[in-house]
């Protein structure tokens, strides 16, 4: 078994609604257990500005499925809540579920790069972990904590 972080963004439709369906979902995959997920966060849209706040958590998983069963399952989740395939790069979302990181492994895929190439910038991935997580390394990035004290996290509050 793997110990696996997902986050989880959505600022669309009733985000705690998705998010709690989301939830739901991850925990009923096969071979998984749900261990733990974050509080809910209400965070600020990074990119595109004109665009709802966004709410975000992290969510633990064990799971004996390879990377890429557990990505089809995610991508099968997102798709089930109503994701449309128009939906602008850095633009709103009914629910997005990025891998972060898969027990140490290291991939880098077409499709799944891990872990995920750009968490230690972002503080709406990083706030949700560093609380699940505690002090965990991310490689050559330093650790959770040391990535969070070099951002802005003023304008993160709770969901
Ligand atoms: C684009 C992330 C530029 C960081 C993106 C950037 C989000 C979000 C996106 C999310 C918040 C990807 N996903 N903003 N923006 N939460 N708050 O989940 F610098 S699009
Ligand atoms: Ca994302
Ligand atoms: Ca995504």
């Amino acid at each position: 078994m793997t110990r696996v972080y997902i986050a989880l963004g959505s600022n669309l439709r009733d985000p705690l609604y998705q998010c709690q369906r989301a939830i739901a979902a991850l925990a009923a995959l096969p071979e998984t257990t749900l261990i733990n997920t974050s509080s809910l966060y209400r965070t600020p849209p990074y990119g595109p500005q004109d665009q709802p706040d966004f709410l975000n958590a992290v969510v633990v998983l064990e799971t004996a499925l390879s990377p890429l069963a557990l990505l089809d399952h995610t991508q099968r989740i997102e798709l089930e809540q109503g994701r449309e395939r128009k939906d602008e790069r850095w633009g709103p979302r009914t629910l997005d579920l990025d891998l972060l990181l898969f027990g140490e492994q290291f991939m880098t895929s077409e499709r799944l790069i891990l872990p995920h190439y750009d968490m230690h910038n972002r503080a709406f991935m990083l706030v949700p972990l560093a609380e699940v997580a505690g002090d965990l390394p991310l490689g050559d990035k330093g650790s959770v904590a040391s990535c969070l004290a070099s951002l802005d996290t003023s304008t993160i509050t709770l969901w």
